[in-house]
């Protein structure tokens, strides 16, 4: 989270004196992120905004391209503009200009297909304001890239990162009952000192992408908590009565004496905690309980209580660990049967953010027979994670960390740093996400290793009862019967992945005939991609590049090869579910911007890979019964 400049000073103040008191509990955030926000009494401000189109940024910048101040009448945020009290009247808000929030624009108006640059958003609502201490914070569940936030013409803040959410305070004295004006504005330009950076395989849709609300909470309320069971290290299941650490962190210091209470009505479990401070660790032992797996996907009402605040959560139980080569689920050996998603919806051609979006979703990748599913390239809505863990489906959860970010700069790992820790802050109660990654297919050099075990140790330092990874590449040209996965990064991560396009990227699918692979750690091997095209309803010999018969023997070959995979090899989430849209993907007879290699096209018909790919998850499956 990005704040105003009028705010750094005093910031800059208040973090050194946060950093000297270097507090004991690492697990702490340092974004002010809300978390479990579906528990909290909200004004939903989702629906139709009015839009301006603003390519040249004229409501951000004076004709000398300086950045307007805040008592400029020209900004595009100043309520006097759609009062008419300004002598400009090249620009205001109408609903004739209206579009829906959430969703990207790109889907919305055809002309928004290609756009990239500067929207501004604005909603009026109304508010009852009580009088009772309460707080107020505006809440966006994503907004693609960058945010300024402007309440009734004052800034509330900006953000960058177009897949994580981010909250906002708004002063009371702000806040109006009636006609409250909200403008953000949304700018989906790529720079390369963001992340992600210029260069990507997925369409840059833009927008507010997820839902918007006005939160309502107590003075003195409950930010984050966490309560998991506790990290396992021994390689066995976890005990009958397993013990829990967490912690609770409120948005300031409670008064003295505050209790904190955890209740888990169904396991008749109570248990009051003196509050230590703003944060108050967790430690204890829970009745005998079922734990949460794919089989037995089991959630538990949770309760947080402090003497003025109360949210609640569905948990499930379980451990995760990376013990040898292999990886452990309640202390059990577990083959992740996945498959990598994108987070669209290709038969709308629009960005995934409904309960129906992440049903949809979910249900093709049951209908492979998976158990895991690998949210590329970013953190999906959080609607997918909460669906995963009702349904039993493990997850792998991505910053967008992806190919040729700036590894030299500060800044970028910074920003990084942040969407690490908002994606983390977000799901660390979700018994689905057992793996962090904190990217894909960055090219190997010292600066880019040091960048990303920096990445690796803010994960781990964030939460710790996780598996931490990265999608590692290969080196094609220098492919042998035998293929090391050696990147050095291996060292630092809990499972060693990698994406491999063997048939596809390099040479015929036949390749799989005599290549092996394997790595040097002695930890488990997972393969984060495998994949070629093959065009919906385009047949021909399999041979014939683009064709449903070439992706159905590229992924018969793939599967010999993976049977003579080594011991320490755990699972594959191959590339890809759906078909996705893509503005690197021009060929004008097969692609048509589309990467086609999803075991679905883009109007949701199976094709031939998708059940070579499936036969081999039911082989699997029945092996390891
Ligand atoms: C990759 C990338 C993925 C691409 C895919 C492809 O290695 O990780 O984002 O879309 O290959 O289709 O080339």
């Amino acid at each position: 989270m990005y704040l105003t400049n009028k705010n750094k000073n005093q910031m800059k103040k208040i973090s050194l004196a946060l950093i000297l008191s270097a507090c004991s509990l690492c697990a702490i955030a340092q974004v002010n992120l809300i978390s479990n926000i579906d528990a909290r009494t909200a004004v939903d401000l989702n629906g139709k905004w009015q839009y301006i189109v603003d390519p040249y940024e004229t409501g951000f910048y004076d004709y000398r391209y300086k950045e307007l101040k805040e008592d400029n009448p020209e900004a595009y945020w100043n309520t006097d503009v759609q009062q008419n009290r300004t002598e400009k009247k090249e620009h205001g808000y109408v609903d004739k200009y209206s579009i829906n929030v959430p969703g990207d624009w790109n889907h919305q108006q055809p002309e928004f297909t290609f756009y990239e640059g500067t929207i501004w958003y604005k909603k009026s609502f109304d508010v009852v304001k009580d009088h009772t201490g309460n707080k107020y914070f505006l809440y966006f569940g994503a907004v693609n890239y960058r945010a300024d936030v402007y309440l009734n013409g004052k800034k509330l803040g900006m953000h960058k990162g177009g897949f994580t959410p981010f909250n906002f305070e708004v002063p009371q004295a702000l806040l109006k009952e009636k006609d409250n004006f909200l403008v953000v504005k949304v700018d989906n330009k790529r720079h390369a000192d963001e992340v992600p950076t210029l260069n990507t395989d997925w369409w840059n849709y833009g927008g507010i992408t997820r839902e918007v609300k006005l939160v309502v909470v107590p003075g003195t309320f409950i930010q984050d908590f966490v309560v998991q069971l506790k990290k396992n290290t021994t390689g066995k299941a976890p005990a009958k009565s397993p013990e829990v650490q967490g912690w609770v962190k409120l948005n300031q210091a409670p008064v003295a004496g505050e209790l904190i209470t955890i209740e888990i009505p169904e396991l008749k479990y109570k248990k009051e905690i003196k509050a230590s401070g703003q944060t108050t660790a967790l430690n204890f032992v829970l009745p005998k309980l079922q734990l949460w797996s794919p089989e037995t996907p089991k959630l538990y009402q949770v309760i947080v209580r402090t003497q003025t605040d109360r949210t609640e959560d569905k948990i499930g139980f379980r451990t995760i660990e990376a013990h040898g080569i292999q990886v452990l689920l309640n202390g059990k050996p577990i083959f992740m049967r996945g498959i990598s998603i994108h987070g669209e919806i290709p038969q709308e051609v629009r960005r995934a953010y409904t309960q129906e979006d992440a049903a949809q979703l979910l249900r093709q990748a049951k209908e492979l027979n998976c158990n895991m599913v690998r949210l590329a390239h970013y953190p999906h809505d959080e609607k997918i994670t909460r669906l995963a863990d009702s349904l039993g489906v493990l997850v792998w959860s991505e910053i967008p960390v992806y190919w040729t970010i700036d590894f030299k700069s500060q800044e970028v790992l910074d920003k990084a740093k942040v969407q690490l820790e908002e994606m983390i802050i977000r799901d660390h109660n979700r018994a689905s996400v057992i793996i962090w990654s904190v990217g894909n297919e960055t090219p190997v050099s010292p600066v880019r290793t040091n960048f990303m075990h920096s990445l690796l140790t803010r994960a781990r330092e964030l939460d710790n009862t996780r598996m931490v990874s990265a999608a590692l590449e290969v080196n094609y040209s220098a492919l042998n019967d035998l293929n090391i996965v050696d990147d050095p990064l291996g060292e630092f991560v809990d499972l060693v992945a990698f994406n491999e396009y063997l048939g596809w990227y390099g040479g015929l699918p036949d390749k799989c005939r005599t290549t092996n692979w394997d790595t040097p750690y002695n930890k488990p091997l997972f393969i984060s991609e495998t994949g070629g095209d093959g065009k919906g309803g385009f047949h021909a010999d399999s041979l014939t590049r683009f064709s449903e018969e070439y992706q159905e023997w590229y992924y018969k070959e793939q599967v010999s090869m993976l049977k003579r995979m080594p011991a320490k090899y755990v699972g594959i989430s191959p590339w890809v579910l759906n078909d996705f849209r893509s503005p690197r993907r021009n060929n004008p007879f097969y692609q048509e911007g589309w990467n086609r290699k999803g075991m679905y096209d883009e109007k949701g018909n199976k094709k031939k890979a998708f059940y070579i790919l499936k036969g081999y998850y039911d082989q699997i499956q029945k092996e390891k019964k």
